[in-house]
């Protein structure tokens, strides 16, 4: 029993920067979300067209967040570690950034953008160019691949929109003993922070530890091990291994996840609903701040051009009136438009912030990272919006 709890409105492809001249052309959708009263999980009431989103012209490219480069080494040097893997895939392996930590000869990829396939092909890692299905682990095995012993994806398990094909074509090429490990963004990290722009058309689902439970066990995983992560607004590290009746004893710390999450009410329809209310709120309180700052000629930018702020632009109805552009530091996003709101977007290099009186943060995720850099703006007298809990203005 699928119950709707929130309504984002119109809105974009997060990830599709575009020219002026594709305007017209540009692809909507509406951002729904609804809560499954069965297994718990959190989902878009209606999915995007997977080719629509991850694409050859996709523009994340994870090698450009530095804090990110540091975490999937840590990540992999840890993994090696603890389970030693001898064979490796990685679903969803971008430009290589966790993939470069293995060995190329028992490690491969899986990744549908085909720009980034080419750039992991080169890096000398088999890279297969596709969505992950059962047929693609199938066709992997065919291809002579034993089953591995890890299995890793970060931010690529919730865009998955069928969970049960995902988890069974993992299941069919996970070695006995092998382990599957994935992160996503933790939907109690975002219904605390309120950082609903975590909402947008990739993200097919938020993952609670309860629900995932659920879905794993329905397809014969077990879940072993959660790593609390503070990356990307708070993200879960989920640990899978095959699931065996001997052995399958909830470890203590899984448990207290899971208590957490019960104590926040994750698993009860009304706790969305509270969310909703709290998401507009800070729509309200930010269309307020833009408007009056607006209203007394104070000029605002925009750092990070991101999947979330595509969700606060389209939701809030802000535009270039209100911000007058983005700095990112992706050359592919440089010169583009965002997604649905059309505000240009430049190189931070090209424009002085000390002309600007304010600087919304729409990477908030890296608000360390961004107000260190720009300590000279600060110094300057200028102040950072961000709406990640609530709307605030900060120096
Ligand atoms: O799961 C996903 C995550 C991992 O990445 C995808 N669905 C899409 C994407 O989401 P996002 O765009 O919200 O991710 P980030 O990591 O919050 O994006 C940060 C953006 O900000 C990048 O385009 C780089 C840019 N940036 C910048 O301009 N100056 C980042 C930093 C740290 C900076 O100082």
């Amino acid at each position: 029993m699928k119950k709707e709890f929130l309504d984002l409105g119109r809105q974009p492809i997060a990830n599709k920067f575009l020219r002026e001249d594709e305007f017209k052309d540009e692809f909507f959708y509406n951002l729904k979300v609804v809560f499954d009263d069965d297994t718990k999980l959190v989902s878009l009431k209606d999915f995007v067209k997977p080719e629509l989103m991850f694409n050859d012209d996709y523009v994340y490219h994870t090698s450009l967040s530095v804090p990110m480069i540091k975490h999937f080494k840590e990540t992999a040097e840890m993994l090696m570690k603890e389970f030693n893997p001898l064979t490796v895939m990685e679903i969803g392996s971008n430009d290589g950034v966790f993939l470069k930590n293995w060995a190329n000869d028992y490690t491969i990829g899986v990744e549908p953008c085909g720009n980034f396939a080419k750039v992991t092909e080169d890096m000398g890692y088999q890279t297969y160019a596709e969505f992950w299905t059962t047929e693609l682990s199938e066709k992997i095995k065919n291809d002579g691949h034993v089953d591995f012993d890890l299995i890793y994806a970060a931010n690529c398990i919730c865009h998955i929109q069928d969970l049960d094909e995902c988890f069974s074509a993992i299941k069919n090429i996970l070695s006995k003993k092998g382990i599957f490990v994935f992160e996503d963004p933790s939907l109690l990290r975002m219904l605390e922070r309120g950082s609903y722009d975590q909402i947008y058309d990739e993200h097919a689902h938020i993952f609670s530890v309860t629900a995932l439970d659920n879905i794993l066990r329905k397809n014969g995983l077990i879940l072993f091990r959660v790593d609390n992560l503070s990356v990307h607004g708070g993200s879960n590290r989920i640990y899978v291994r095959h699931a065996n009746i001997l052995t399958d004893l909830i470890p203590e710390f899984v448990r207290n996840n899971l208590q957490k999450e019960k104590e926040f009410g994750i698993d009860k329809f009304q706790t969305y609903e509270i969310f909703a209310e709290r998401v507009e709120k800070s729509k309200e309180d930010l269309c307020k701040l833009l408007s009056e700052l607006k209203e007394s000629n104070k000029k605002v930018l925009s750092i990070g051009a991101t999947s979330k702020s595509t969700t606060v632009f389209n939701y809030c109805g802000i535009d270039e009136s209100l911000i007058e552009c983005i700095t990112d530091t992706t050359p592919d996003k440089q010169g583009m438009y965002s997604p649905g709101s059309h505000i240009p977007v430049v190189d931070r290099e090209s424009v002085n912030l000390n002309d600007y009186d304010y600087v919304f943060l729409g990477a908030w995720n890296f608000k360390e990272v961004i107000t260190d850099k720009e300590k000279d703006f600060i110094e300057n007298g200028g102040k950072f919006i961000t709406h990640v809990p609530e709307v605030t203005v900060f120096s």
